[in-house]
């Protein structure tokens, strides 16, 4: 059997929105060509309230799925809480971290699986088959980082005699992100399985876990501007016949990654090299303007700081050729400290917000209020209607 891999294609984000739905769609639709069934393991939104065009987007998209003749079909489904399958195509789904919310809310997966568009793996065992073969996938979509690993033990899944088995989770691995050692890690996965299929890290990856496959996708589109999504977007097919995959690369938007280092520059030489690197860049043919993330590292002449370069002109200069971003990393202390600070907010973005949540969460059930979503409200306070967010807050206190 062909299990087509593919995953985090963020439709609804909002910086390349148009990207995340024409790369999902392109990835989908060759996938469909080339496998008997489709794992997902999260990350399909971007958010855990989709808006309804990106609902709809979403609608359309599987339902473009259900004119296919699949090579496999849903045998069985057997979901830890009693739920029965409402999808009968090989399209196999879970939530990812951008799609967690509380157990009793509908989460954009389960929504998707109301809608007879994916069998939601969450919690269960489906078992798909082919010509008398079996292939099991357990599911464990993604929690809180920190849960992570309690939640796995609690869950404890277990191959199914008979059947090539697969789990499927969505969750970040200490093994390839070196600084954390909080987080899931290899060791940790349940054994027995055939394969293991993971979401949530952008970079394709493929390893071992006690000698069987590993395989990260990555995502379908760019969403963290960080070196590592540089690399092509695809997906894999894994052919339970061979024990092998091949990866296919979709046409994605190209981002490329460019560090600049200087010393005791003056702001009109970085200026000028900043500029010299994006025409350096744009000076190749692409299918569409690409991504150009500059980093510029080092220092400044004494005396100048990075705002002095005027570096805002030049992202308007080239809009029309490519997105330029640049991110001043110069080593001007105080400067220096401030950015490092940012870039660790906005890398730890997630955990943060699943930190302001579990506080809230805290403080909310304290209060009396413990039935209320405190991920909802964390979120409408940390956008910026904040008027909106006083009115739906007076909205749940009447209830
Ligand atoms: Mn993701």
């Amino acid at each position: 059997m062909k299990i087509a891999i593919l995953s985090d294609f963020h439709l609804g984000y909002e910086r390349f929105a148009q990207d995340a739905s024409e790369q999902a769609v392109a990835a989908l639709q060759l996938a469909a060509e080339k496998a008997d069934a489709l794992l997902l393991p999260g990350d399909l939104f971007d958010s855990r309230i989709p808006k309804p065009e990106t609902l709809s987007q979403a609608f359309s998209l599987f339902r473009s799925l259900g004119g296919k003749k699949w090579g496999a079909r849903v045998a069985d489904f057997k979901a830890r809480d009693g739920r029965s399958c409402t999808c009968a195509l090989p399209i196999i789904a879970i939530h990812g971290t951008h799609e967690m919310r509380p157990k009793e809310l509908a989460n954009p997966i389960s929504v998707l699986e109301a809608g007879g568009f994916v069998v939601n793996a969450q919690s269960a065992t489906v078992i798909i088959e082919k010509g008398g073969e079996k292939v099991a996938i357990f599911g464990f979509g993604g929690v809180p980082e920190k849960r992570a690993k309690d939640a796995l033990e609690a869950l404890s899944p277990k191959p199914v005699p008979g059947a090539f088995n697969i789990f499927a989770f969505h969750q970040s691995l200490s093994d390839f992100i070196s600084a954390r050692t909080d987080l899931l890690s290899i060791e940790d996965l349940p054994q027995g399985f055939d394969l293991y299929v993971c979401g949530h890290m952008h970079r394709r990856t493929e390893a071992k876990v006690g000698g069987k496959p590993l395989l990260i996708p990555g995502s379908t589109v760019v969403t963290q501007l960080k070196e590592d999504e540089a690399e092509g977007k695809g997906f894999f097919v894994f052919d339970t016949a061979t024990k092998s995959q091949e990866f296919f690369g979709i046409t994605s938007r190209p981002f490329i990654f460019r560090e600049l280092e200087f010393d005791s520059a003056a702001p009109e030489d970085v200026e000028k090299a900043a500029r010299a690197a994006l025409d350096q860049v744009l000076s190749q043919k692409f299918p569409k303007p690409p991504i150009i993330r500059l980093r510029l590292r080092g220092s400044l002449r004494k005396g100048f700081s990075a705002s002095d370069a005027s570096l805002a002109r030049i992202q308007d200069d080239y809009a029309v050729r490519a997105f330029v971003s640049i991110d001043k990393s110069f080593a001007s202390e105080e400067l220096k400290d401030k950015i490092a600070r940012i870039r660790s907010l906005r890398e730890k973005s997630v955990s943060i917000r699943e930190l302001g949540i579990e506080l809230l969460r805290e403080k909310l059930k304290a209060a009396g209020f413990a039935g209320m979503d405190a991920a909802y409200l964390f979120d409408l306070f940390s956008s910026e209607k904040k008027e909106a967010a006083a009115a739906a807050l007076e909205e749940l206190l009447k209830d």
